[in-house]
């Protein structure tokens, strides 16, 4: 499926499933990396690595916040088919509001989540269909997900365009609640669910509003590795996950800045060539904050 297509599955479905998207040779130096962040599948399930027990009973214990511990999968949020299926599906620059990655093991925990739409932690409004005024996350696979590994299933807007907007959980038919954010949902919207399986570089991008569910690792021994991120307009102010610069003094950032390309820079809020912002002053400053970048791409041409 080439980006057009995408952008117009999107638009019409509220996601679009991209099977293998990212090429193994551009994943592959990320999947070395995997065990700076988390435990194999033996390491979990023999208990041999003693970072095992965090993911016991929790299902988002397993989470990791960008910038990670491994340079390779920091660089695969912004990998260049990302930015460019973001910048299709946006129809603009993109920033990158969020980044996750994230480990599930069968049995750890209860990954069988009901229908949800995100947007509770995505937006402090409500998500929009108007062009300018979408969000869009992702979920990229760093292994193969097959059905017994727990890949997302996804509902199509063309079931839920009616349903009242309740931001969060559509609890199946049976199952009750009192929170204000939760509603029921017939049997239909479960049967109607996409399941979102498939090999390793697999991107599935959704809207913050697309009704979506994780489900349950079944595979012996299994271990899933997944990212998620979430891109938005530079100037859509609204759409937030985390802000940057709180984690901008750690290694790993610097690290970070150090590999990424301009372009990459930018989508974490970095100013592009050419901006104003880049002056005499701040490449001093920069070249102190920065010692390993090389500042030339920013440099004024006049
Ligand atoms: O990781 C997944 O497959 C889906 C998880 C999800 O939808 C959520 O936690 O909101």
């Amino acid at each position: 499926m080439d980006l057009k297509d995408a952008a117009q599955a999107w638009r019409t479905d509220g996601f679009v499933i991209l099977p293998g998207f990212l090429p193994a040779d551009e994943l592959a130096s990320a999947v070395q990396e995997l065990d700076l962040l988390f435990p194999s599948a033996d390491g979990f399930h023999d208990g041999t690595d003693p970072r095992h027990e965090r993911f016991i009973g929790d299902e988002f214990a397993g989470i990791d916040t960008f910038p990670f511990a491994g340079t390779e999968i920091s660089l695969v949020a912004v990998n260049h088919r990302i930015l460019e299926l973001a910048e299709a599906l946006l129809d603009d620059d993109v920033h990158l509001y969020g980044a996750e990655a994230w480990a599930k093991y069968t049995g750890a925990c209860d990954y069988d989540q009901a229908l949800h739409r995100d947007y509770l932690n995505h937006t402090v409004l409500v998500p929009s269909t108007t062009p300018g005024c979408r969000q869009v996350e992702m979920f990229v696979f760093l292994n193969d997900v097959p059905d017994e590994l727990g890949p997302p299933h996804l509902v199509s807007r063309k079931h839920t365009a009616g349903l009242p907007a309740v931001p969060n959980w559509l609890l199946r038919p049976g199952q009750e609640t009192a929170d204000r954010f939760t509603g029921d949902a017939g049997p239909e919207l479960y049967e109607a669910e996409v399941s979102g399986a498939g090999p390793a570089g697999t991107v599935i991008a959704f809207e913050p509003g697309t009704f979506h569910r994780g489900t349950q690792l079944t595979a012996p021994r299994g271990a899933r590795y997944s990212m998620h991120l979430g891109f938005r307009p530079p100037a859509l102010q609204w759409g937030q996950r985390v802000a940057w610069a709180a984690k901008s003094f750690t290694t790993e950032w610097v690290e970070f800045v150090n590999r990424a390309t301009p372009r990459q820079l930018q989508a974490l809020g970095f100013p592009p060539p050419g901006h104003q912002y880049w002056t005499p002053e701040t490449l001093a400053g920069m070249a102190l904050r920065y010692p390993r970048l090389d500042l030339l791409p920013w440099q004024p041409t006049n």
